[in-house]
């Protein structure tokens, strides 16, 4: 232990910096419909104490049958009882590689966009639930009941790459929007 003495916790009493925790995956992660689904195991580390003392669990409502959006929501504590939360967001879907967007006039436009985008949906989809991440995977915009021609005001959005997730109930379309200024 060289110069410190641990007794019992005492020295972790002190610790008040809750742990650390590493998704090893973006933070929001698409995956194909009706395959199985493993969670990717975090790296977890503390100011103060070795990984194996941190507590680690995870609540997911991750359904591979059907459609939708999930979380895989992790908690870690350290030994005084700091915790800290991640959320993985996943994305259940048949996803716009397998079904290219344009093929089914599912998009928003402009792209490049600025204040605004206009949502343009086929024929025989009434509406859509509507969510756009940004890069680093947080939830910038989310709403349901989307309909043909709304508009959707862009301007508190800041430049840079968002991902349009589009779901559709039977499968979520997940296209690239660019918000320029
Ligand atoms: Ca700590």
């Amino acid at each position: 232990m060289g110069l410190f003495t641990f007794i019992g916790g005492a020295v972790c009493a002190q610790d008040t910096i809750p742990p650390v925790i590493s998704l090893n995956t973006p933070n929001t992660v698409y995956h194909q419909k009706g395959t199985p689904y493993t969670p990717v195991t975090p790296t977890v580390t503390d100011n103060f104490c070795p990984a194996n003392q941190i507590t680690l669990t995870l609540l997911s409502d991750v359904d591979v049958n059907v459609t939708g959006i999930y979380q895989d929501m992790y908690d870690a504590t350290d030994p005084d009882g700091n915790t800290t939360r991640r959320i993985r967001t996943v994305v259940i879907g048949h996803l716009s590689n397998d079904y290219p967007a344009s093929n089914y006039n599912i998009r928003v436009i402009p792209n490049p966009a600025n204040e605004h985008i206009t949502v343009l949906l086929a024929d025989g989809i009434p509406e859509v639930g509507m969510k756009i991440c940004s890069a680093d995977g947080r939830t910038v915009y989310e709403k349901n009941g989307i309909r043909n021609g709304s508009i959707i005001d862009t301007g508190i959005l800041e430049t840079g790459v968002y991902t349009v997730l589009m779901d559709l109930g039977s499968m979520v379309i997940a296209n690239k929007l660019l918000i320029q200024r």
